[in-house]
């Protein structure tokens, strides 16, 4: 089986009768997503929060009630994947450009799940560029406040157009050539005019779920 279907399905389990669960986005809890449709139709009571509009259509495809934070307090359960996921369980995210609705229900949820497959664990963050949702407005001004930090920036693209966000905004894939302190560069990042979030997430993760080396399910 492959890693992503088996660490994204092993996180369906933790699912329980009644919660309010964030359904994150990517192709790994796309199989998390396709269990707990399936666990849907056997009886299991939950509602989902998606994190972006893709995830939205599959969790109805699925047949997985939605809710929304009108509705809602909080957040049981937040599943969701990972660029990359340090010794230290902080992450990249955001490659899939859903950063900033991910960030939000992580926040808002008691417990974070992240499913991971062996190759996004490293020792530290920093070879995967890291996502930085801006507002369209004055994005060359905001770039420069980016690159002023040490990052390299490149807009991302999608046919030659730029890529926009579920929110209307655009991205930056900032590299950084020496390592960063995560914690402060999420602070600093966010600071700038124009930047609406970043992709680390310092201290949001409970648990994480991968395989070792013998394909083995591993709890971090
Ligand atoms: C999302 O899923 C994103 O933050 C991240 O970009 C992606 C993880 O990749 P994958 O598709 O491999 O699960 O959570």
């Amino acid at each position: 089986m492959n890693e992503k279907k088996l660490v994204g399905e092993k996180a369906a389990e933790f699912v329980k009768d009644g919660m309010i669960v964030g359904l994150g986005t990517g192709s790994t809890v796309y199989y998390t997503i396709l269990k707990l449709g399936e666990r849907v139709k056997k009886g299991l009571s939950i509602k989902g929060v998606p994190t972006s509009i893709q995830t939205e259509k599959l969790a109805r495809e699925c047949g997985i009630p939605l809710t929304n934070f009108r509705e809602i307090e909080q957040i049981d359960l937040d599943i969701d994947g990972a660029d990359e996921v340090s010794s230290e369980l902080d992450l990249i995210k955001g490659g899939g450009g859903a950063l900033l609705r991910e960030k939000i229900i992580a926040k808002a949820a008691k417990q974070c799940i992240i499913v991971a497959d062996s190759s996004k664990m490293v020792k530290q963050l920093g070879e995967f560029r890291l996502p930085v949702e801006v507002t369209p407005f004055g994005c060359e001004m905001t770039e420069k406040h980016i690159r002023t930090l040490g990052f390299l920036t490149e807009l991302r693209l999608s046919t030659d157009e730029p890529f926009v966000t579920d929110n209307g905004n655009y991205i930056f894939d900032c590299s950084y050539t020496k390592g960063y302190d995560p914690k402060k560069i999420e602070q600093e990042l966010n600071m700038i005019p124009g930047v609406v979030e970043n992709g680390l997430f310092v201290g949001m993760a409970d648990l994480v779920i991968t395989v070792d080396h013998d394909k083995k399910i591993m709890l971090k």
